[in-house]
């Protein structure tokens, strides 16, 4: 019995060892992420911004609006829409925006250049291209070397110490109180589950899709990743209550999930800019504006060729299952 006593203190021994020696390797593996994400960023000076109720209720409407990505006239358009609909002339719509205000579209500067002049009522957060533009300014000014995914982005070198500036300071997450039971985050990519707001990693919040639930992996149970192609979308997993608005998901689109709301439906891509009513007369309401940028088809042109070539190859009869099974 004594002897079956003490096995079992050694398993459980080894399997707490076990435990953290893996949160060793995820701490290290993280810090190097960490690192290289860092490189030339520079950090806003309120990581979590809290907008206090005094500012909130000034407005009657809150809009959330999806991801950008220097498509100005949209941009324009949906706020047109919204403001020319709303109930009376004096009603007060705060516009809070999920961040990749740039890069990709047509009308970086414009958007740049409107978002800072309207401050007192349109704010964001920031998305991972604010952080590939801040990157790009920062080796103009400072030099150093940038990955070539980054340096494309070549607007970006013109960009004045004051809009630079404006980017600089948009926080990764905005938390307000909607009404006195509700409260939402607005955040670019997403949020881990059972992780307080400022012990996530920044680069996961900008970049993270999907998340893997693996108890043994780092310790803390789930593990955000950027990929789309394996795991499940993180905010089927958001427990709540805070309700969480974000972006950075175009494949998905829209995402309806208990507790979370994504909000990218692929503006720059030729498809929609979206927002959604979050308080007032209009609550939950969503608006959508067509987008007039040129679709993006190759891939599927792409897809359907493969699909022709390879349906070719098989002979005529397995182009009736394929059919059938697309
Ligand atoms: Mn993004």
């Amino acid at each position: 019995m004594a002897a079956l006593l003490v096995n079992i203190i050694n398993l459980v021994n080894s399997m707490i060892i076990k435990r953290f020696s893996n949160q060793d390797v995820q701490h290290k593996h993280s810090s190097k992420k960490s690192e290289e994400h860092s490189k030339y960023l520079t950090r806003p000076s309120i990581y979590h911004k809290v907008l206090d109720d005094e500012f909130v209720n000034s407005f009657d409407e809150i809009f959330i609006i999806g991801d950008v990505h220097a498509c100005y006239d949209e941009m324009i358009e949906i706020i047109n829409q919204i403001e020319s609909t709303k109930e009376s002339p004096s009603t007060k719509i705060l516009k809070i925006f999920v961040g990749d205000l740039i890069n990709k579209g047509p009308k970086n500067v414009e958007v740049i250049d409107y978002m800072m002049s309207h401050q007192e009522d349109c704010l964001s957060v920031r998305g991972n291209h604010e952080e590939i533009a801040i990157k790009i300014a920062f080796v103009e000014r400072n030099g150093g070397k940038l990955k070539k995914s980054m340096a494309k982005y070549k607007w970006a070198k013109d960009l004045t110490d004051t809009q630079l500036n404006y980017m600089t300071e948009l926080p990764y997450t905005i938390s307000l109180n909607a009404s006195s039971n509700e409260t939402a985050i607005i955040v670019h990519a997403g949020l881990v589950a059972g992780l307080p707001l400022e012990k996530h990693d920044p680069y996961d919040i900008v970049h993270m899709r999907n998340i893997i639930i693996e108890d043994y992996y780092d310790g803390r149970g789930i593990h955000p990743i950027k990929s789309n192609s394996y795991g499940s979308p993180w905010c089927e997993y958001w427990p709540g209550p805070a309700h969480v608005y974000f972006g950075h998901n175009s494949k998905l689109g829209f995402q309806k999930c208990q507790f979370a709301t994504g909000l990218d439906t692929g503006c720059v891509k030729g498809n929609l800019l979206t927002g959604i009513f979050i308080k007032g007369p209009r609550k939950v309401k969503i608006v959508e504006v067509k987008s007039n940028q040129r679709a993006k088809i190759k891939r599927r042109l792409d897809n359907e060729f493969n699909d022709a070539t390879v349906n070719n190859l098989k002979g005529s009869d397995s182009n009736e299952d394929s059919s059938e099974s697309s």
